[in-house]
């Protein structure tokens, strides 16, 4: 371990709701049970290494600002191994027990794969040594297919065959390194598996590549026993145009389509779903709703604005929609919420770093107990379940399950003029939501 990064920092104080202290947990208890099991168990906070550590909160228009003392800037492997060492005492002293990256956050692009490999090796076994020694574990790895300038046009997408191989083999040697450090999830997420212009793409053989692309790495996965989590993770655009797993629901008819979906769970981001012109809780009732609900990359966005800002989650109103979804989806097994989510540039301390964790976990753990309270009441879902009750007779039996055919619906539907509809009640329901929390 290498000298503190954090000197000045000690772990993150547990304080009083009202206290005036800035930094401090005011709503997150990790031991704390809710509805039976632990807050840190529902919520399994899990920190992205790019934003943590290889963000400099650059923008189109400007530099890094972002302060990093620990990092001298290079693509040496003793400041790859510090860098390692900074984020593992960040999260130890943010409270944070697991991580996610892609395997160029960890170690740098070399001038071939083998290369690459070599370093990357170097430092997953750096990595190892310190998840062993401060608990903290790995909820899911990824391959960095965007940055590099061969995948331009796609990596499983690409027009040329020189490149799907490098991806494949990148992603290769990243599932083997997620099973290495013994992850509990892999996630695809696209970025260039779509299109800037129709006018010079093959959309059928694109999509079609981009199956078999997550068929190789599904057979690879069996090969060498990593049973960890596939997720896909949809987002419509940015940096394409368009990106094939735009939304929850194009990624589930992608995979039932090419026989993949047994293989796939969803792992849903905030500032995405409403870049796909959705909320976020429509995208995991969808989720729930499919039976493929995976994991959540917590963020938000500004929502006028148009652009994946990945700004910190930290509304706990809607922190609230998200954990009722997910609590009523069963909550995590292998998924988590992972903070996908950047400082703004004007943060640009090291102590932002943890004003900005602190702040989305205060609101994930304040968005649980709210959420489990509006559970505990009971009347929203009563209610829910009272306006389907004319399903639960003989006629929404039958139908519900295949007995009754058009022409028996039509001769119970021919002479009714009488209809019995209730008020959907949407405000009196919001209202009392806001009473309970
Ligand atoms: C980008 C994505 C990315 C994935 C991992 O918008 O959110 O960060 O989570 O590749
Ligand atoms: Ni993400
Ligand atoms: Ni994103």
């Amino acid at each position: 371990m290498s000298q503190a990064a954090f000197p000045d920092i000690d772990i993150v104080p547990f304080v009083e709701q009202s206290s005036r202290a800035p930094l401090g947990f005011r709503h997150y208890r990790p031991e704390e049970l809710i509805e039976g099991k632990a807050m840190k168990d529902h919520l399994r906070f899990a920190s992205a290494y790019w934003h943590t550590m290889r963000n400099g909160l650059a923008d189109p228009f400007g530099s890094a600002t972002a302060q990093m003392p620990w990092d001298d800037g290079s693509d040496n492997i003793s400041n790859c191994l510090r860098r390692a060492d900074a984020f593992f005492e960040f999260v130890t002293k943010c409270r944070i027990e697991r991580w996610c990256f892609h395997d160029r956050d960890i170690a740098p692009e070399r001038a071939t794969l083998r290369e690459s490999n070599r370093d990357l090796d170097t430092v997953v076994a750096h990595c190892k040594t310190l998840q062993q020694s401060t608990g903290v574990r790995l909820l899911w790895g990824t391959a960095c297919l965007f940055a590099h300038p061969r995948y331009v046009s796609g990596a499983g997408t690409s027009p040329r065959v020189e490149v799907f191989t490098h991806a494949a083999a990148q992603v290769k040697k990243a599932l083997e390194v997620t099973h290495e450090l013994g992850g509990e999830g892999y996630v695809f997420w696209g970025g260039r598996e779509g299109y800037l212009s129709l006018i010079n793409t093959d959309m059928k053989r694109e999509r079609e590549h981009l199956a078999r692309f997550l068929h190789l790495a599904c057979d690879y996965a069996k090969a060498i026993g990593f049973k960890g989590q596939f997720y896909i993770e949809p987002k419509p655009r940015e940096p394409s145009v368009h990106q094939y797993d735009s939304d929850a629901a194009a990624c589930l008819a992608f995979l039932s389509e090419f026989d993949l979906r047994a293989h796939f769970k969803l792992n849903i981001e905030t500032n995405h779903a409403t870049l796909a012109g959705h909320t976020v809780e429509h995208e995991l009732a969808l989720c729930r709703a499919t039976g493929s609900f995976g994991s959540v990359d917590a963020n938000s966005g500004t929502d006028h604005c148009g652009w994946d800002t990945d700004e910190f989650p930290t509304d706990h109103r809607l922190c609230t929609k998200m954990m009722l979804e997910i609590l009523a989806a069963g909550g995590f097994t292998t998924g988590g919420l992972n903070f996908d989510a950047k400082r703004r540039r004007e943060s640009f301390e090291p102590v932002d770093l943890f004003y900005a964790h602190v702040a989305g976990m205060d609101a994930f753990a304040r968005g649980l107990k709210a959420a489990a309270a509006i559970r505990a009441d009971g009347r929203i879902a009563e209610f829910v379940k009272n306006r389907y009750a004319s399903w639960d007779g003989s006629l929404g039996k039958g139908i519900e399950q295949g007995r009754v055919n058009m022409q028996e619906l039509e001769a119970l539907a021919l002479d009714q003029s009488a209809w019995h509809l209730e008020s959907g009640r949407q405000e009196m329901l919001e209202h009392m939501q806001d009473g309970i929390v």
